[in-house]
């Protein structure tokens, strides 16, 4: 397997950044995950970009400037009068809080997504990585689910600028509902989200539905049920793959990796481990098309920086000698009491194998993509 340039994308500010007291969102993940990454050696086998922060312009190519505006000038004590008590822009507020420095985290992730996306696009990088990026919920004039501004849309729509066709999967425990929605309507941009469906945050992500007008059939959903394995996942991910490479030939993939799908997160449902997770990423990786790695969901903060680490060895083709015991580092406290890189699965059941349902769903989604063929 030949060499990729890889380029990563880290803000040393953005661990500082906090949603609040009892939020489970933590942006100090993506300190971790760059501190087993320098513990691990693998800074040095990679470039280091800081990006430049998302100006409010480059985030109204999909926000509304009101929204945007909004966002500049909101401050814990003004957000109660300029929601109107919270009846828009930030709906509801316990998800969706205005803490200190919103707007400049927001820059961060959308900055780095956005510069990534260029490098892809100019051929300086074959794979470009932001964690601190994903936030998939965002909406064009409201923020959802911990995301108010669609870093992933950002980059997508900077890619559209240089090649004809984007590949979006998203791995998160969450339907990408935000990024589906941007892009329903178009068949430039297929979106491929796999997620716990059913009494589940957002909602959406039926199987039925699968774009509008020329974008029919360019949205793609795989609703899961709780329990997925690491095998049920690959059973379905691997071969929807390769159908959505063979019937729409993207020029570029933007896999979203939110680290909720993990066994053990706080606020997900799956149960795949480290491995299985990480499978996406390697699998996307032998495709050989031009390829952006984001963060997104994850909430047991450990095991999302272990993953994140591994995925990134993964990225640069040298997961083979990784450590599974993990080297010291600022944060090696936190890894008790295993102190290993792996995040392993759990005995909960695998609700998809009860009824066929694991080779219903497989059997229809890839119907579905056969009926893209001419
Ligand atoms: N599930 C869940 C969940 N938990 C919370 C929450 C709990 C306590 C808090 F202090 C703050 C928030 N919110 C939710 C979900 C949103 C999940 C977002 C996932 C984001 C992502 O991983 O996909 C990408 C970064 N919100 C809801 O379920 C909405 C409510 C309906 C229930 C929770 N309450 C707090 C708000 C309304
Ligand atoms: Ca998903
Ligand atoms: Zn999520």
């Amino acid at each position: 397997m030949s060499k990729r340039r890889v380029a990563y994308y880290y803000d040393p500010d953005v661990g500082s950044y906090t949603y609040g007291v009892g939020h489970f969102m933590k942006p100090q993940r993506m300190r971790i995950t760059h501190e087993l990454l320098s513990a691990y050696g693998l800074l040095d086998k990679m470039h280091i970009l800081r990006a430049e922060r998302a100006p409010a312009e480059a985030m109204s190519r999909f926000h509304t400037d009101e929204y945007v505006h909004f966002l500049n000038t909101v401050t814990p004590e003004t957000a109660q009068e300029l929601t109107g008590n919270y009846s828009r822009f930030l709906v509801p507020a316990e998800d969706n809080p205005a803490f200190p420095g919103v707007f400049e985290f927001c820059s961060i992730s959308a900055g780095g997504s956005i510069a990534a996306a260029q490098r892809l696009a100019n051929g300086a990088a074959d794979i470009a990585v932001n964690w601190a990026g994903g936030l998939h919920h965002a909406k064009k004039r409201e923020a959802s689910g911990f995301c108010y501004i669609n870093d992933i849309v950002l980059a997508i729509l900077e890619l559209l600028r240089s090649v004809p066709r984007v590949l979006y999967i998203d791995i998160d425990c969450h339907h990408g509902d935000g990024v589906e929605e941007a892009f329903y309507t178009t068949d430039r941009v297929m979106t491929c989200s796999l997620h716990k469906y059913g009494d589940f945050f957002p909602g959406t992500g039926a199987l039925k539905d699968r774009g509008w007008g020329k974008g029919k059939g360019y949205a793609v959903n795989v609703p899961f049920r709780d329990g997925v394995t690491d095998d049920s996942f690959k059973s379905i991910f691997e071969p929807v793959i390769d159908k959505i490479m063979e019937v729409f030939r993207p020029s570029a993939v933007v896999l979203q990796c939110g680290a909720d799908s993990l066994a053990g997160d706080r606020l997900g449902c799956l149960n795949l481990s480290m491995h299985g997770h990480a499978n996406c990423v390697q699998y996307m990786r032998k495709k050989n098309v031009p390829l952006m790695l984001v963060g997104g969901g994850g909430y047991t903060v450990k095991n999302v920086a272990r993953t994140w680490a591994y995925e990134t060895a993964c990225a640069l083709g040298i997961e083979q000698e990784i450590d599974p015991l993990l080297p010291w580092n600022e944060y090696f406290e936190w890894f008790a009491p295993r102190y290993r890189l792996e995040v392993p699965s759990n005995n909960m059941t695998d609700m998809n194998l009860q009824d066929g349902y694991l080779d219903h769903l497989r059997a229809s989604v890839l119907q579905h993509l056969s009926e893209l063929q001419p």
